[in-house]
């Protein structure tokens, strides 16, 4: 690691060089404007000079301090959104700009997959998640969702494809198909969500974020702020909530979302998926069949321009959610861990908080849940996976720039 530790010490050095103001905005404890500027940073109030001058909060030297758990860094990327594990033992990372990775963690070389659809990497959206088949083993099927462009605009897509690995440590996605796309497309460049998680039938669920365009989520003609319940070839199944009622809302499963980074379930089956509010207000929620969860009708959070929003205990009507936050923790990611390497954590809930630097974990019993404990990572976490080892795996935040670690959490000796 001694390579690593100089390399970090000379980006240290740079980001010193750079500017004191970002230094010190690192160095500081997560605070409410953060989060703000955290989930503002493609909205029209957002301070452009804070977007431009964010530099990537990596290079914290002392990231094992006061953690229950050892914390290695294994490799970087550019902006990387997501990862899977592939049962070789491999890893999948996407990174935003369009690049799907092949990571070997015993060579630690990185190979690409070819054949990814053109992407538009916008401030929010670009080369998102992406998941296996539950039947990978025997169809080598890999889903990845992406933001694509058309003249009406940009909306996010998801589509399945053949992965064929070649010797050299790479491979190229075959017979791709888009299986489902947002509809309508907006112009706006935030809230695409599209995190993918398969449930233990097979059944294909993807979160389809609001674009920032609010009303969307409450309207049954548009699939934005909702969450879709998708047969695994992107049809319709014909159990969902509102089958009946056109194609768009067949697709539905529950709606009223704002923007949802972080979908699981848990070995119960329940659908588990945080929030990211409006000003204060993040969320996890318990997600049912047919429910709405009220935004932007309801939140206990506020517009970021100050326009109040009125809080769920209002309107009884609309599911409210298990958890709030706030302040906010900027939730992205999410896994229900069920490995043997923390097995006082089997069945807990780990949630990345990019605006809170942190791994929050959450703590279930049945229909309810509580953050359990927060770990303090001094960096932004976008993405959170368990290892075939039962190991916890982050990625670093990559959104503002820069190369982003991708971390290994283990037992301490
Ligand atoms: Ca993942
Ligand atoms: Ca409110």
């Amino acid at each position: 690691m001694i390579p690593f530790k100089y390399s970090l010490l000379f980006l240290a050095t740079l980001g010193l060089l750079a500017g004191c103001d970002d230094t010190a905005r690192q160095a500081a404890p997560a605070t409410k404007d953060e989060a703000i500027m955290d989930d503002a940073m493609v909205a029209p109030e957002a301070d452009s000079a804070e977007q431009d001058s964010a530099v990537e909060p990596t290079s914290a030297p002392q990231i094992n301090d006061g953690l229950p758990f050892e914390v290695t860094e294994v490799a970087r990327f550019d902006s990387p959104w997501a990862m899977t594990f592939l049962p070789d033992g491999r890893l999948l990372v996407t990174e935003m700009g369009g690049d799907l990775h092949l990571h070997d963690l015993t060579s630690n070389a990185t190979g690409t997959i070819s054949g990814v659809p053109k992407v538009e990497h916008v401030a929010q959206g670009g080369l998102g998640d992406v998941v296996l088949h539950p039947q990978f083993d025997s169809n080598q099927l890999v889903y990845i969702s992406y933001a694509e462009a058309d003249d009406s605009g940009l909306g996010a897509a998801v589509a399945r494809a053949r992965l064929a690995l070649d010797e050299n440590g790479g491979g190229a996605l075959e017979e791709l198909q888009v299986i489902w796309r947002q509809t309508p497309k907006m112009s706006g460049d935030g809230h695409f969500g599209y995190r993918i998680a398969f449930d233990g039938d097979g059944m294909l669920w993807i979160s389809s974020s609001e674009r920032k365009e609010f009303d969307p989520a409450q309207d049954l003609e548009t699939n934005l702020g909702k969450i879709i319940r998708l047969n695994d070839d992107g049809s319709t199944p014909d159990d969902n909530p509102f089958a009946d009622q056109g194609e768009v809302a067949a697709q539905v499963w529950s709606l009223g979302h704002r923007n949802i980074l972080g979908i699981a379930f848990d070995a119960e089956g329940r659908l588990w998926a945080h929030e990211m509010g409006p000003k204060d207000g993040d969320e996890l929620n318990l997600i049912v069949k047919g429910e709405n969860y009220g935004y932007p009708l309801v939140s206990n959070g506020n517009h970021y321009d100050g326009t109040p929003i009125p809080d769920h205990d209002t309107r009884p009507e609309f599911k409210a959610p298990v958890i709030t936050w706030t302040p906010v923790i900027s939730p992205a990611g999410l896994i229900i861990y069920d490995g043997d390497l923390f097995p006082d954590w089997q069945g807990n809930g780990f949630i990345g908080g990019m605006s809170s630097q942190a791994l929050v974990r959450v703590a279930f019993d049945g229909e309810n849940a509580e953050e359990a404990e927060r770990f303090d990572m001094q960096r932004r976490i976008r993405e959170v996976e368990q290892g075939p080892d039962g190991a916890i795996w982050l990625l670093e935040d990559g959104t503002r720039g820069g190369e982003s670690a991708l971390l290994k959490l283990t037992p301490q000796e």
